[in-house]
């Protein structure tokens, strides 16, 4: 569908005023410290922050209860065991998902969530737009990109990122039955929301390099595991998955 971002980067369509809906936002969390009071902090007022605690031992967990965080204990390693986790705990109408590393903003969600909310979209997707160099570094972007080209090419979608931050209503994202615990997730997710008929929209936001270590994308292990694990996504046969209230047989 088409999207309410424009090419300058930014947010063309929605004023950031408090939205109606009940809303737990996703931060799956390993070791960030550092980044924590400066994401909590931008949580939008009346939402909860979930935060998916996946084994740190720099504190994290207390760091976030103190600052008003519900905290979730996820031993299992991996991106997608942590959103999973926060998505099986969570228990409001819609569902955010943001990264802990203070490299997106929470508070872009909001129009993510106005529009889901006036059933305009059923995931809407923020599409990284990198603020300095540095921030998402080019082996990142081509990998991106050249995932985004298959999955055009598998399920005839249009996107321009497969980021991070991203809104959607709960029950239906359960109802997609995710099974990936690593970093193809987010790729599944959007994989099976497409066959399933799901209206998917795009927002830029501004992405910043992250506050602390880097655990994908900058290192070697990470970016080699990223790509085996989309690619077993985009391998998968469609499933048959219930389909969208109001979407086309
Ligand atoms: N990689 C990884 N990230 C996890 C895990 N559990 C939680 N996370 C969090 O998931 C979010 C995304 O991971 P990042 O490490 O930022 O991944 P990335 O953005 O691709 O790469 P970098 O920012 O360069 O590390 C962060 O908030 C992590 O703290 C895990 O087991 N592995
Ligand atoms: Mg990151």
């Amino acid at each position: 569908m088409t999207t309410p971002s424009d090419e300058s980067g930014e947010d063309v369509s929605d004023a950031r005023e408090p939205v109606a809906a009940s809303v737990d936002v996703v931060l799956p969390c390993l070791d960030e410290a550092e980044a924590l009071p400066q994401v909590l902090a931008r949580i939008p007022a009346g939402w909860r922050a979930l935060v998916v605690d996946n084994g740190s031992i720099d504190g994290s967990a207390d760091i976030a209860r103190a600052l008003g965080a519900s905290v979730v204990h996820e031993e299992r390693r991996g991106f997608g065991a942590a959103c999973h986790a926060g998505l099986t705990a969570a228990t409001a109408d819609i569902v955010c998902f943001c990264d802990c590393d203070a490299s997106l903003d929470p508070a872009d969600l909001v129009p993510f969530v106005r529009r889901i909310v006036a059933g305009e979209a059923d995931l809407v997707l923020g599409r990284r737009r990198p603020r300095s160099r540095g921030a998402w570094p080019p082996h990142a972007r081509a990998g991106n990109l050249a995932v985004t080209r298959l999955l055009r090419r598998r399920s005839g979608l249009r996107l321009r990122d497969l980021g991070p931050l991203r809104a959607a209503r709960r029950e239906p994202l359960l109802a997609l039955g995710l099974s990936d615990r690593r970093s193809g997730y987010p790729l599944q997710m959007v994989v099976r929301a497409a066959d399933a008929g799901w209206r998917i929209a795009e927002y830029d936001v501004p992405y910043r390099p992250r506050a602390g270590t880097s655990k994908v994308t900058g290192t070697w292990r990470g970016t080699w595991q990223a790509v085996r694990d989309m690619s077993r996504v985009l391998a998968e046969p469609p499933l048959d998955l219930p389909a969208r209230e109001g979407a086309r047989p």
